[in-house]
């Protein structure tokens, strides 16, 4: 659209074109607000949503959306102290079982997240964690493939806002249990690699509580007129540093109630 031409012929469009274009041909790029300078957050969720929607004219179906940089630990890795919000598909879905496919990805991190299963739609704003949480069926132990298409995972806020969240894949525990059986804030999940834990971190990192980060998400999606949708996943954000995924390595993560999950590359 011309109305979105920046001063050096950059648009909405033809960013969703550069980023898309990164994904499928596996190549990472330097930052779009290098070249897009004017690249604010509300232009960058514009490109996020273009993004998603061309996925969806593709043929993949929205499944819910996903927190990011909710934790001290990733806010102080990316250099980025705001959560944000970005979309999942069902082509992101990895099953339980299945390796994460090295050939398909550019350079991709793996995360542990509590993740809920919505019981019922959620519309911000004025969602309260105790609202977010009565909207909840289920919550599970997750991991999130995280796969930059920017280079060494460098990003300014607008960058990785535009790129949905360097969303890639994500995995999600096969029972879930139903909310008011746990105390999100005390779950304790312990990262592994090659049965080495190598960190750990409760549900306390998220925001203070991963139902915060739930009701962070219902508000600011209201913000753009989105509701979420009962039967949405919702990753709520990774718990610790992610942790890159190599071929045979596995990355396992331990929860106190929610059981444990493993990846392996390959
Ligand atoms: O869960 C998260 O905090 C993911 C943040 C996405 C940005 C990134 O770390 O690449
Ligand atoms: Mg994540």
């Amino acid at each position: 659209m011309i109305e979105d031409a920046g001063p050096a012929g950059w648009t909405v469009e033809r960013a969703v074109t550069e980023l898309l274009d990164r994904e499928t041909g596996r190549r990472a790029g330097g930052r779009l607000t290098d070249r897009w300078t004017e690249l604010d957050l509300p232009t960058a969720y514009r490109v996020q949503d273009a993004l998603v929607r061309r996925k969806v004219e593709s043929g993949e179906t929205i499944v819910g959306v996903k927190l990011g940089l909710t934790s001290r630990a990733k806010q102080e890795r990316m250099g980025i102290a705001s959560p944000l919000t970005a979309w999942l598909t069902d082509v992101m879905v990895l099953p339980e079982g299945e390796p994460i496919p090295l050939g398909s990805l550019i350079h991709p991190r793996v995360e542990p997240e509590i993740v809920f299963v919505l019981g019922e739609r959620l519309a911000g704003p004025g969602v309260t964690a105790a609202s977010a949480l009565s909207a909840v069926a289920a919550v599970h132990a997750g991991f999130e493939v995280i796969d930059s298409r920017y280079t060494d995972f460098s990003f300014a806020l607008p960058d990785v806002v535009a790129d949905n969240a360097s969303s890639s894949r994500f995995l999600v525990s096969a029972s879930g249990l139903p909310p008011e059986r746990l105390d999100l804030a005390a779950e304790e999940c312990r990262l592994a690699i090659d049965g080495k834990v190598v960190d750990r971190a409760t549900g306390a990192a998220v925001q203070g509580h991963p139902a915060e980060a739930l009701a962070l998400a219902a508000n600011a999606l209201s913000e753009r007129g989105i509701a979420l949708e009962a039967g949405w996943t919702v990753l709520t954000g990774g718990l610790t540093d992610a942790v890159f995924a190599e071929p045979g390595r596995h990355i396992s993560a331990a929860f106190t109630h929610l059981g444990s999950l493993t990846v392996t590359g390959a």
